[in-house]
């Protein structure tokens, strides 16, 4: 079975982010790491590799500093790397992000795309489905499980309340929570692996995307204005003076958490 793993290089969470003055967000400024949903992703394709043979790439778009997060997938064991990069993406939408990827995808068989739910810089959530309708497979969301049986991918997609069970046939699409699995961290052995892995880089002129249809020139939608989030309140401070607990159970009343 051959997986494509979908992979994007973000500012991390756990730090400080910020826009720069386009809007978008700031990388440079930024401590770049691999989307942290997208090490489940890695993961899931690595178990399902283990368990069916094949092979796994990893397909990213990005500045040639995502080449950092390439290594890493490469050290946790995915066979290879595709790197588009052209000064031309920058500025793309998810639309044109979503065209950039299916021309990629075009490239190569793949049965199966396993992407993280959503990346943790925009979080749009939007890919699996971008693509699906890009390539026609079926695009499976949200998963806490996912198995392959023969030409059958079965998946438990998570909801708030419980989950739903999906099934397809392959080729498809599927995008997995944290809930998923434990992703492995790179062995040293893997670090070394990493270096002789090939990582194929292409540019849109490779792909055959026409430049003026991606990146901020061909974006259908523009960020207007954007605003920091405001400072945190101290919060909602009960004293307990002999009716805490009744205080307690109203505000979280008032809340809806109970
Ligand atoms: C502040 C801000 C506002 C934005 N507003 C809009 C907007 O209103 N409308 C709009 O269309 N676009 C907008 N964008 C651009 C949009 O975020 C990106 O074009 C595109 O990557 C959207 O997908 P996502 O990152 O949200 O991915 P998601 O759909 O959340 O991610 C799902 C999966 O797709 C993978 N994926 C996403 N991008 C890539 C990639 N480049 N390479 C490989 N895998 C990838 C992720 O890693 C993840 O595994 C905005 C960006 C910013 C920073």
């Amino acid at each position: 079975m051959d997986i494509v793993v979908l992979v994007k290089q973000v500012p991390d969470s756990g730090l400080e982010r910020n826009l720069n003055a386009d809007k978008r967000v700031d990388r440079d400024g930024s401590n770049n790491v691999m989307g942290e949903l997208d090490e489940y992703a890695v993961e899931a394709a690595l178990q399902l590799k283990e368990k069916h043979d094949g092979s796994v790439t990893v397909l990213t778009i990005g500045p040639d500093q995502a080449t950092e997060t390439i290594r890493k997938v490469l050290a946790m064991g995915v066979d290879k790397a595709v790197h588009v990069s052209d000064e031309a993406i920058a500025g793309s939408d998810a639309l044109g992000t979503s065209s950039i990827l299916a021309a990629a995808l075009k490239r190569q068989d793949w049965d199966l795309v396993i992407a993280g739910a959503e990346s943790t810089d925009s979080g749009m959530g939007v890919m699996p489905h971008m693509l699906s309708a890009h390539t026609g497979a079926a695009a499976l969301t949200g998963a806490r499980s996912l198995e392959v049986d023969g030409q059958t991918v079965t998946v438990e997609h998570q909801r708030a309340n419980g989950y739903s069970k999906l099934e397809a046939q392959l080729p498809a699409i599927v995008s997995v929570w944290d809930t998923i699995n434990t992703p492995r961290y790179p062995s040293l052995k893997g670090i070394m692996a990493a270096k002789r892995k090939p990582i194929e880089s292409l540019s849109l002129e490779d792909l055959g995307v026409e430049a003026g249809t991606v990146g901020e020139a061909g974006a259908t939608n523009e960020v207007l204005s954007v605003e920091a989030r405001p400072e945190r309140s101290a919060g909602t401070i009960v004293t307990d003076e002999g009716e805490g607990g009744r205080a307690l159970a109203e505000f979280l009343v008032n809340e809806k958490f109970i």
